[in-house]
């Protein structure tokens, strides 16, 4: 069975760009309820840890020092299928591939910088959501 929580960040591009509003405006309209928020800047330290997993890949420096760039808006979202439902409502990592009407087709750049984050499995969304946020911050 599939779970009700996923976890995302509107990434500092998208910040930059202006899109919080608009992001923020596709989620709920797609009926995903926020259970978490926070407006926050990750450090390096904070950005390397997030994307342990991606360490010995090519891109890793560039990842962390563009997640790192500026603030960022994190949050917890809950839904029936959520993790899956919103890596539909966001798009292919590379906005070149990403379906019309997405959030990565309608605000990200390019591969790298590309508006959104997505948890891509359950575990990982509950992994994701308990770095950001304390029990008592997710309602
Ligand atoms: P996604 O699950 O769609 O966020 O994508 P991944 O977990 O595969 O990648 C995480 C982040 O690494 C992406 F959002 C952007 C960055 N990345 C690159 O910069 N280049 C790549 O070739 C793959 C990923």
């Amino acid at each position: 069975m599939s779970g009700n929580k996923t976890f995302t960040m509107i990434k500092p591009d998208a910040v930059r760009g202006g899109h919080i509003g608009s992001i923020l405006k596709m989620i709920c309209d797609a009926g995903f309820k926020i259970s978490a928020m926070k407006y926050t800047h990750l450090s390096k330290d904070k950005a390397g840890a997030f994307y342990e997993v991606h360490k010995e890949r090519p891109f890793y420096g560039e990842l962390v020092d563009f997640m790192s760039s500026g603030p960022i808006v994190a949050a917890v979202l809950e839904k029936d299928n959520a993790v899956a439902d919103f890596r539909t409502l966001i798009g292919a990592t590379n906005p070149a591939e990403a379906a019309e009407g997405t959030i990565r087709a309608l605000y990200a750049t390019n591969m790298g910088e590309n508006a959104v984050h997505g948890s891509d499995s359950d575990d990982n969304a509950a992994i994701e959501a308990n770095f950001h946020f304390a029990g008592t911050e997710q309602f």
